[in-house]
């Protein structure tokens, strides 16, 4: 067991903690102690966490996949190492990590062995079976945390943790390449501010649909070739068409929306032989609808992408320290989280919150 030399560690830690499906509860909590911590885990003072929509769907319990309550959501936590219980893992007290939506898995399923650990039947999530990185002081899995590159601000590294990493894998998986065009509703998210940037790293023009004139400026500053309004336009489709130089429509569709509305329209609008990349997760009893006849008759692909393995991650996050990519953050203080779910469900959220957990 090796433990922090400078820092104590307290006792007691805010943590946003939640007994039922009506919400959560900032409060003071036991801080699990180096000489408690068990094997295979490290305690991570988690200096800031992403705020995802993921944790909304979790905490109203509006998915089949239910917390094991009281849980703590958070999945975008970026911190350091202050005790680590691991003596075979090369992480060490010090180290910068981030904690993802992917808190453990086994590694030595099928799935696992071949880099798809989000699939692992044994994987933890953070804020389901695993405590998250709304709390300051996570015992998190040294399996599956992830090393920081020194030149990346924690803050700014937090987003790409979930965010950042999901939309790269989703690109990467939408079966493009460099001078192709890929359209991402939800563009003005978290997901879809990132998913445009990566887009534009690997050589793609997008088509941004998102509503309101904050989110519009916000996708065009970062890049996006055409804006469509998903509220003010009448013929989505025809406008996402209309967007590509020949008319056709662009040759994928990354949906990083939550609402099943995106889904329905993006098998139309892509072109034949496009790919939609089902990414975003409306509620329980959402359903995506295709022509059948259609769909074979222009060999049109639907496939799904789900967070991305260890290595999605560290790519996600070298691209981000290396500058090509950096998300709209706006650093609150953990006070603030019960405001931004409500700013995120009233669509009056542009980019991703970063909570400051010691502010
Ligand atoms: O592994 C995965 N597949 C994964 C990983 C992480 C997150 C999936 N997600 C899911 C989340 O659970 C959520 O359902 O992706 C979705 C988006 O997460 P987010 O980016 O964190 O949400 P956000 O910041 O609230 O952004 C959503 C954007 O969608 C727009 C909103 O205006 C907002 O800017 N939007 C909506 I609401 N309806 C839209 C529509 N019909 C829409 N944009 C286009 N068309
Ligand atoms: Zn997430």
């Amino acid at each position: 067991m090796t433990v922090a030399g400078q820092e104590e560690i307290p006792k007691t830690q805010r943590a946003a903690v939640s007994d039922d499906a009506s919400g959560f509860e900032i409060r003071e909590i036991p801080v699990t102690q180096p000489d408690e911590l068990e094997p295979g885990r490290a305690l991570v003072k988690v200096l800031y966490s992403g705020v995802c929509h993921t944790d909304l769907h979790v905490i109203k319990d509006e998915w089949p996949l239910k917390p094991n309550r009281p849980s703590i959501a958070g999945h975008e936590g970026a911190g350091i190492i202050v005790a680590i219980n691991d003596p075979i893992s090369k992480l060490k007290v010090g180290d910068r990590v981030g904690i993802k939506w992917i808190a453990h898995s086994c590694n030595q399923c099928d799935y696992c062995i071949s880099g798809d650990e989000p699939l692992c039947a044994e994987a933890k999530c953070s804020g389901i079976n695993a405590d998250g990185s709304f709390m300051q002081y996570c015992p998190a899995y040294t399996s599956q945390l992830t090393k920081i590159p020194d030149n990346i601000p924690l803050e700014e590294a937090a987003p790409i943790l979930c965010a950042g990493v999901t939309v790269y894998k989703a690109l990467k998986r939408a079966n493009v390449k460099a001078g192709q065009w890929v359209a991402i509703p939800g563009a003005g998210g978290g997901l879809g501010s990132l998913a445009l940037q990566y887009a534009k790293y690997m050589g793609l023009s997008t088509i941004a649909i998102d509503t309101g004139a904050e989110k519009k400026a916000l996708c065009e500053k970062l890049g996006a070739s055409a804006w469509v309004d998903f509220k003010e336009t009448k013929d989505i489709v025809s406008a996402v068409k209309a967007a590509t130089p020949d008319g056709l429509g662009p040759q994928a569709a990354i949906i990083a929306s939550p609402m099943p509305e995106a889904y329905l329209i993006a098998m139309e609008y892509i072109r034949p032989s496009g790919t939609v990349v089902a990414v975003g997760l409306p509620k329980e009893g959402a359903y995506v609808k295709a022509d059948v006849f259609w769909t074979v008759a222009t060999n049109k692909t639907l496939t799904s992408s789900y967070v991305g393995n260890r290595k999605d991650a560290n790519e996600a996050l070298e691209i981000a320290a290396a500058g090509h990519v950096k998300c709209p953050i706006k650093v609150e203080p953990f006070d603030n989280l019960q405001s931004v779910y409500d700013r995120m469900v009233s669509g009056q959220l542009p980019g991703r919150v970063v909570l400051d957990l010691f502010k």
